[in-house]
């Protein structure tokens, strides 16, 4: 095997990890406490219009940065909307979307899957939701002469960053849905993202309506998702 050409790659370059390490006794609280505060997370579709402050959802989306990525090529752009006009136009086109997928394009067996859930092509979460995240993937980038450039695992990347940005909301005390108009390929024209960007999930976030519903779900235990070897 030749030598792969590393000449025209950044070097790779070393610091000291900055590791804490904690006494047993902690790291158990700690691991519990966790799990306990990411288990009362839950996924609601109604949201109140009270205003929450940008400052939030940028720790929000700084959380979700910090995410694994393939090549550390960070392959994630993260549209955070607040203007009424485009949360309305967002509404409106992901509705259209969704009447055409509730009444005709949706198989039979993904109705049925989605049936315990409500879900329907009314998407209110869209306008009154303060903020709209909107995560676009880069299915590829750019070198500095315009030709494109391979991105790795841009898909487990970006679910990665999701998942992040989803647990930083409900610690800072605020719900988020995981939105997936279907198809989206509407958002990129709206929010003006270049062809090499993929509209992912959209994630309205703010504080849940007075009178917020959750459907009645069970998740499921340890011994259902772990296997041991
Ligand atoms: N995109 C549709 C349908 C939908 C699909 C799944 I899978 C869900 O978990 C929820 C909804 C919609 O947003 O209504």
């Amino acid at each position: 095997m030749p030598d792969t050409p590393t000449s025209f790659a950044d070097p790779a370059k070393f610091v000291p990890l900055a590791f804490h390490r904690r006494p047993p006794g902690e790291m158990l609280e700690r691991a519990a406490a966790f799990y306990r505060e990411l288990n009362r997370r839950r996924t609601t579709r109604h949201f109140s219009t009270e205003p929450v402050p940008r400052e939030l959802i940028e720790w929000a989306i700084r959380t979700a940065g910090t995410a694994p990525s393939g090549a550390h090529q960070q392959p994630w752009t993260f549209v955070a909307v607040s203007d009424r006009a485009t949360k309305q136009a967002i509404r409106e086109a992901a509705e259209q979307e969704e009447h055409e997928f509730y009444h005709g394009r949706a198989p039979e067996e993904w109705l049925e899957a989605l049936a315990p859930l409500g879900t329907d092509e009314i998407k209110t979460h869209l306008t009154d939701a303060p903020w709209v995240v909107v995560l676009f993937r880069q299915a590829h980038g750019f070198r500095p002469d315009g030709a494109k450039r391979t991105y790795y695992y841009t898909q487990e990347s970006c679910g990665i960053a999701a998942g992040f940005f989803i647990a930083a909301v409900h610690m800072m005390g605020l719900v988020t849905l995981t939105h997936t108009p279907n198809p989206m390929g509407f958002l990129s024209e709206l929010l003006g993202r270049p062809s090499n960007e993929k509209a992912m999930l959209v994630l309205p976030v703010g504080y849940p309506a007075a009178d917020a519903k959750v459907p009645d779900l069970e998740r499921k235990p340890l011994d259902q998702i772990a296997v041991w070897r």
